[in-house]
């Protein structure tokens, strides 16, 4: 694979911090450390959030790869403290005598990664699934993407995002009274988000191998966000309804230079750039952690039972759009990396 720009992070939902360890940026990046903090409390906001979200204040703390304010070309090294941990150093305590059994639970969520994750990593307690599979690790991955974005930036890439519709909501008013109306009624709700990038150069990505197409790097990406169940590039649903004639954009020139008159493609043909705004479109499914639970089966009895609940959100797409923000982001760093590769910033 073509990796230039490369990350992993790690850390449980209750465990000390989470951390992230980036590697390939170029050295001489300013790395500005409000921009960071402003990221990651962009996804701790939005309607419908849980109690969670109250505890926790997200701020990094870089201990790599920094010095005077400016990358080194060394591995850049972000860790995000749990403040919750301190509630739960009992029962992620790290020391095989001290093992405890006051949060362990056994009835799978469905829609959760519990059945399938205790079975593969053949845990009994399903907290040991859900403590890696909880959307907390997205706030490691939203840091990361907000040093892909202050890369982007230099190089005048831009980005933003827009919630399409939670529930049956269309408007910010109707998201409100939708979220209100799950959270009465103990359910979830999912939504639908549209993810924008500007100005970036024609030709990121590749049609010469599948594994180079950008699109489908980018599907990648978002999809395996948690509770994500479907991605698509600009109008790409309405590929299966219009014709060819209605559905491909047309290109013109204005004082020399080539226009085109719609965006159906999303700035993406042949697997690259073609140097219309990028746009990405992404469904979440309803959070799976539901207060008024569902039929399920008890792992430890095999019997049937309701569905293990803890404290949750009700609704996180507000959320889910700076996280699909943040893996594009990742993912076009890369790119540009592979396309104007150097060593240094200057
Ligand atoms: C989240 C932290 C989690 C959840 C949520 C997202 O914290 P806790 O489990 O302590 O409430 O609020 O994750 C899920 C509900 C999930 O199923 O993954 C966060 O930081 O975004």
């Amino acid at each position: 694979m073509f990796e230039k720009f490369r990350f992993l992070t790690s850390g449980e939902s209750h465990g000390e911090c989470l951390t992230a360890i980036i590697e390939g940026l170029p050295a001489g990046l300013n790395i500005d450390i409000n921009f960071i903090n402003s990221e990651l409390k962009r996804r701790q906001n939005g309607y419908g959030r849980g109690e969670r979200m109250k505890i926790e204040s997200d701020t990094v703390k870089i201990t790599s790869g920094v010095r005077f304010g400016k990358t080194l070309g060394s591995p850049l090294t972000l860790t995000i403290e749990n403040k919750d941990w301190t509630s739960w150093q009992k029962i992620m305590n790290l020391a095989a005598d001290e093992y405890n059994e006051e949060k362990a639970f056994y009835a799978y969520r469905p829609g959760h990664a519990d059945y399938a994750g205790s079975i593969k990593y053949n845990h009994k307690d399903l907290r040991n699934v859900l403590e890696r599979s909880s959307a907390r690790k997205t706030a490691a991955e939203v840091a990361v993407g907000a040093v892909a974005k202050l890369l982007l930036k230099h190089y005048g890439i831009t980005c933003s995002s827009n919630v399409l519709q939670i529930g049956n909501g269309k408007t910010e008013e109707e998201f409100h009274l939708e979220i209100d109306k799950a959270r009465d009624a103990g359910d979830t709700l999912g939504g639908k988000i549209e993810v924008i990038f500007n100005n970036l150069p024609v030709g990121l990505g590749s049609y010469v191998h599948w594994d180079r197409a950008l699109d489908g790097r980018i599907a990648q990406a978002v999809m395996s966000i948690p509770a994500i169940k479907s991605v698509s590039i600009g109008d790409g649903d309405l590929g299966a309804e219009i014709s060819g004639r209605n559905f491909h954009d047309e290109i013109f020139i204005e004082n020399g230079e080539i226009k085109r008159k719609t965006n159906h493609a999303g700035g993406l043909e042949g697997g690259m750039t073609n140097g219309e705004p990028l746009v990405v479109k992404a469904v979440m499914k309803p959070i799976p952690t539901l207060k008024s639970p569902l039929n399920t089966v008890d792992s430890q009895t095999m019997t049937e039972t309701t569905s293990h609940f803890e404290r949750s959100d009700t609704c996180a797409v507000e959320a889910c759009a700076v996280v699909a923000e943040s893996r594009i982001a990742c993912v076009l760093a890369n790119e540009i990396m592979l396309k104007f590769p150097s060593d240094y910033i200057e």
